[in-house]
């Protein structure tokens, strides 16, 4: 049975993702210092729908399925003889990493967020690399970066590499980074530590660069009402289109920020985890530090907004779009074109956006008793 350690098994994306490989018979043991839901407690915010303690959703989980979770509470970044022992206890064939501050909002409330973001990421990805020299050499790592590491360039975006001619000689060269706030700057050091690592140690990585996730459910998380995910609508840590289904749903305006012509790759969250199961089934070579863009489908956030009130419209809900004074500093009209066929060639098999989809979401949120209007406005913003 191939061991899969999952560090941030707590979070929006880890919990399903754990609960997905256990479901598929691989022995998982996840790792969280709850950092997040301190951090949510700071900002004054909470999820859609009201998680249950990690322990006890992970007792919901042993009881419901076959295959049990293994727990560990650590903190990565500030503990690494926790995470060395870890390593030399559990070892594991293959480490999922997604033990990351999210948000870049958080990232640029202040110093305090800019430090906190850097001290968690990037020490927690150097504690995780030094680990796994130490103890899982021939271990797979998987990271969860960004597609924010490239920004929005005025060329086509490739898979972290670009073959570049510079006065007659040749090279292949990272991909340049234009990173757009603290938050993705910190994927930015961490894509650097990696690829160094790989070239240096000859370590096997797989970075995957990730769109904006949406979606709330999984095909584990109906499996009970106590496995579902941490699922966010706040201006902190919620996603584009997360919140403008809450906000459709619950009769507030969808925030589009500035002109709206900001565009990205997006996926849902079921692919988010299918393509995390390919990295990890088809796994990078020794030394080879391996980039792909992992989201299905690019949108402008206008585009996305008006997918929303469509949507909601064919429900009977009357949804308006408000466009609010941009708080980030970004392109709001730009060229748009990065390469994702990486994940394709190795099966992928896109969940897209229908009107379907939305519905289904739409749906869900509608069931939220207790969402707190103050948090859909943004508050942080990236100039004074
Ligand atoms: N936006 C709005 N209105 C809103 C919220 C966002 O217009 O109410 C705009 C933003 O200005 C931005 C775009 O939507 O242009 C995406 O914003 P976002 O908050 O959905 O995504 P972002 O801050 O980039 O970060 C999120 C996740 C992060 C992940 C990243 C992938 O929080 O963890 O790395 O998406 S990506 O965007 O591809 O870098």
């Amino acid at each position: 049975m191939k061991k899969i350690l999952i560090l941030g098994g707590d979070g929006y994306l880890g919990w399903p993702t754990a609960m997905h490989f256990a479901n598929h018979g691989y022995q998982v043991m996840i790792v969280d210092a709850l950092l997040k839901r301190q951090w949510e407690e700071r900002m004054g915010v909470r999820p859609l729908f009201p998680i249950p303690v990690l322990r006890r959703r992970v007792e919901c989980w042993n009881k419901t399925a076959k295959n049990p979770i293994q727990v560990k509470i650590a903190d990565i970044a500030q503990n690494h003889l926790a995470v060395y022992e870890l390593f030399k206890e559990f070892s594991p064939d293959a480490i999922i990493h997604y033990a990351e501050q999210p948000s870049a909002p958080f990232s640029m409330k202040d110093r305090n967020g800019a430090v906190t973001t850097f001290d968690n990421n990037v020490k927690g990805t150097l504690n995780v690399l030094f680990a796994m020299r130490e103890f899982t050499p021939e271990a797979h790592l998987v990271k969860l970066g960004t597609m924010g590491e490239y920004g929005t360039p005025n060329i086509d975006i490739e898979e972290g590499w670009l073959e570049i001619t510079h006065n007659g000689r040749k090279d292949r060269l990272p991909y340049p980074k234009l990173p757009g706030s603290f938050y993705h700057a910190s994927k930015v050091a961490d894509s650097v530590l990696l690829e160094f690592a790989c070239r240096g140690w000859g370590i096997s990585v797989t970075d995957l660069n990730q769109g904006v996730v949406y979606g709330i459910e999984t095909p584990e998380t109906k499996m009970h009402p106590d496995l579902l995910t941490s699922f966010h609508y706040d201006a902190v840590f919620g996603t584009a289109l997360n919140r403008f289904v809450v906000q459709a749903a619950k009769n507030q305006p969808i925030t589009v920020y500035g002109e709206g012509g900001q565009t990205r790759g997006f996926l849902n969250l079921i692919d988010t985890i299918q393509c995390v199961r390919l990295a990890i089934d088809n796994p990078a070579k020794s030394g080879e530090f391996r980039v792909f863009n992992q989201f299905t489908e690019m949108f402008s956030v206008m585009q996305l907004a008006q997918k929303v009130k469509d949507a909601a419209k064919g429900i009977g809900f009357d949804a308006q779009i408000e466009i609010l004074p941009n708080p980030r500093v970004e392109k709001e009209a730009h060229f748009y074109n990065a390469k994702n066929s990486a994940l394709k060639l190795l099966g992928l098999k896109p969940n897209l956006l229908s009107e379907e989809v939305l519905v289904n979401i739409l749906q869900r949120a509608l069931l939220a008793e207790d969402v707190d209007h103050a948090v859909l406005r943004p508050e942080i913003r990236w100039r004074k």
